[in-house]
């Protein structure tokens, strides 16, 4: 297994797509794989720029990061995109704004893009969208985009996980008032209003604008963009901006410091996953018993709980 791993390590630090589209694979459906994968791979990673595109459904993160790509490529980069994003799968017609575009960018060997399935638990999937990225970064694609659905704080959390956060929302529907009322608005490095095509996107960018500058003078304060991205308005200026704040974050050693929280955050949740599964693992009759008991009114829940973790010690 050890030298598989490692011959599919070599083809991925190779820059070969199919051995990244194996090692893909691997990161959503075999732990072990993986594992010994990543680590083979673990000298490559940490090059590319992460660039993390979260926000409500339907507000333009794909159409945008279709855009961007576009715009990357004509730069001579080589973009991976790893989407989670149950709404609109990357996959699916409706992705890349038209047919046409989408053809371009898919056929096209510069462009690297995964949408992961969300089956499981989230905080698996935040594992393997991170890992994903690893995979994209150690195989050479510069930058790596993660796009994810969603202002609940796990989605958040996992937007967070990138080097630059680009957090969309639109007008309509409330969902850009939502947005900020979620805490969403405070993980952007950039804030966009797309869909400024539409009534009340200026509206919406006015009162994130107040907002942020509501913030305390330590705090940062993210600019507003404008985009309209099914005809590429603002994008230019957001492909821009994306570049600036990366730049920027590496000379004033931001950059670093969200990296080293980034892989605290990681060794964290890993160790969180395994001690709580080996916990349940090897006592599931146990929970049975304690859930009785609390049903019948016999104990309490911080009883049961205790006694859970109790008996665990002493074994
Ligand atoms: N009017 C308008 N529609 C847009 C704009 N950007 C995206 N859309 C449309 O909004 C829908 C959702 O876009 P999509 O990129 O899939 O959103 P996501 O769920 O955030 O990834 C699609 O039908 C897009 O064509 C825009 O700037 N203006
Ligand atoms: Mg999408």
């Amino acid at each position: 297994v050890a030298d598989a791993g490692d011959a599919l390590a070599a083809a991925v630090k190779g820059g070969g797509v199919p051995a990244c589209a194996r090692a893909l694979t691997l990161v959503e459906n075999d732990e072990a794989a993986a594992d010994a994968l990543l680590r083979a791979l673990s000298g490559a990673v940490g090059r590319a720029h992460r660039v993390g595109v979260t926000g409500p459904p339907g507000a333009g993160k794909s159409t945008i990061v279709a855009g961007l790509v576009r715009r990357w490529r004509a730069a001579g980069k080589k973009v991976g995109v790893v989407a989670v994003d149950p709404t609109s799968p990357f996959t699916g017609g409706a992705l890349l704004g038209d047919r046409v575009r989408m053809s371009e960018v898919a056929t096209d060997p510069g462009v690297f893009i995964r949408s992961l399935a969300t089956r499981g638990a989230l905080g698996g999937l935040s594992r393997a969208a991170q890992d994903a990225c690893d995979v994209l970064d150690a195989a050479g694609y510069d930058p790596v985009v993660l796009e994810t659905a969603g202002v609940g704080q796990s989605e958040i959390d996992v937007a967070r996980a990138a080097d630059t956060v680009v957090v969309v929302v639109s007008p309509g529907s409330g969902d850009g008032v939502q947005a900020m009322k979620a805490g969403i608005l405070e993980a952007g490095d950039l804030i966009v209003v797309n869909q400024a095509d539409r009534a009340g996107a200026e509206e919406l960018a006015g009162e994130i604008e107040a907002a942020i500058a509501l913030r305390a003078e330590s705090v940062a304060r993210p600019a507003v963009l404008r985009t309209v991205a099914v005809d590429g308005r603002g994008l230019d200026e957001l492909a821009a901006a994306i570049d600036a704040h990366a730049k920027a974050s590496r000379a004033n050693g931001a950059l670093e410091a969200r990296r080293a929280a980034r892989a605290r955050s990681r060794v964290r949740s890993e160790v969180e996953r395994r001690v709580t599964g080996s916990f349940w693992n090897e006592g599931g009759d146990a929970l049975d018993r304690a859930a009785e008991a609390v049903a019948a009114g016999r104990m309490t829940v911080a009883e049961a709980a205790s006694r859970l973790v109790e008996g665990r010690r002493r074994a």
